[in-house]
C-alpha cells in the first residue's frame, strides 16, 4: 500500500468536518493522510487533534513544512506530536547546526517520524531546488531523517534521489493527480509512497477514485518491474 491521502479542506468548509467526512469514506484505504496549514490555520490545534483521533493509518503526518531555528520546530513539534501525529515533515534547506540537528534529536525522543522537503512538485521549485539539490540530499543523510518528499511530476528527481540515498530512506511523492503525474509513475523511479490530495478528496466518490489510483500504482509497478 503506497497511498497518501492529502486531507486540505478548501475554504469554504468546515475542515473538520470534511476531513472527517473523508477519514470515515476512506476508511482502511490509504497507508496514511497527510494534514497540514490548510486545516490547522482555519481549526487551529484542538481541530488538528480531532481529525487525527479518527485516523486509524500507519502514517498520521503533520505537514507543515518547518522552516525555523531548532528550538522553535521543536516547539511545534511537540504540540502536534501531543495531538497525535506520528510523522512531521520540515525543509531541509534551514541545514543542520542549531535547526534539524535539534528537531531530529527531539523527534527521536518523541518517536516522531523525520521528513524533509528536497525538492517540490511545482514547475518552480526547479529554479533554486535544482541547484542544491544534492546538498539537501547530504543534510538527509546526516541527520539519518526517516524520509524526505520528492516531486512525483518530475520521475528523473525521485530517481536520483533514490540513486542517492540508497534504499533505507522512505520517498514520499507529491503531485498526482492534480498537478499532473500519473499513479505509479514515482513508485516506478523509487519512491515508497505516493501522497494524493485533490484527485480524491474533491471526487464525487473518494473511495472509488482511491481505490482506482491504488489499482493504478499495481498496474504501473507490475509493468515497470516485470513482475
Ligand atoms: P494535490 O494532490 O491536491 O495537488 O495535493 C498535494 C499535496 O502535497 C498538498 O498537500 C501539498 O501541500 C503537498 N506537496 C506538494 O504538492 N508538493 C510538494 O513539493 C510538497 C508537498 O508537501
Amino acid at each position: 500500500m503506497s497511498l497518501i491521502v492529502a486531507l486540505d479542506p478548501p475554504e469554504s468548509v468546515d475542515g473538520i468536518k470534511w476531513c472527517i467526512n473523508l477519514i470515515n469514506k476512506l476508511d482502511g484505504v490509504p497507508k496514511g493522510f497527510k494534514v497540514g496549514l490548510p486545516l490547522v490555520v482555519k481549526e487551529g490545534i484542538k481541530g488538528l487533534k480531532e481529525v487525527v483521533s479518527v485516523m486509524n493509518t500507519e502514517l498520521v503526518i503533520a505537514d507543515l513544512k518547518l522552516a525555523d531555528i531548532g528550538y522553535v520546530m521543536s516547539l511545534i513539534t511537540k504540540v502536534v506530536a501531543d495531538a497525535g501525529v506520528n510523522t512531521v515533515i520540515a525543509h531541509a534547506f534551514v541545514g543542520t547546526e542549531g535547526a534539524l540537528s535539534e528537531l531530529s534529536r527531539v523527534c527521536s525522543e518523541l518517536g516522531i517520524k523525520l521528513v524533509l522537503v528536497t525538492f517540490m512538485s511545482h514547475p518552480g521549485a526547479v529554479r533554486v531546488m535544482k541547484r542544491v539539490f544534492s546538498d539537501l540530499l547530504s543534510i538527509v543523510k546526516e541527520i539519518n531523517a526517516w524520509g524526505v518528499v520528492l516531486p512525483a511530476t518530475m520521475p528523473d528527481v525521485v530517481k536520483s534521489g533514490r540513486e542517492y540515498l540508497g534504499p533505507s530512506f522512505k520517498i514520499l511523492a507529491p503531485g498526482v493527480g492534480a498537478q499532473g503525474a500519473a499513479p505509479g509513475d514515482a513508485l516506478c523511479a523509487g519512491a515508497d509512497y505516493e501522497i494524493v490530495g485533490r484527485l480524491i478528496t474533491r471526487a464525487e466518490n473518494p473511495l472509488k477514485v482511491a481505490l482506482e489510483v491504488i489499482k493504478k500504482q499495481e498496474e504501473r509497478v507490475r509493468a515497470c518491474r516485470g513482475s
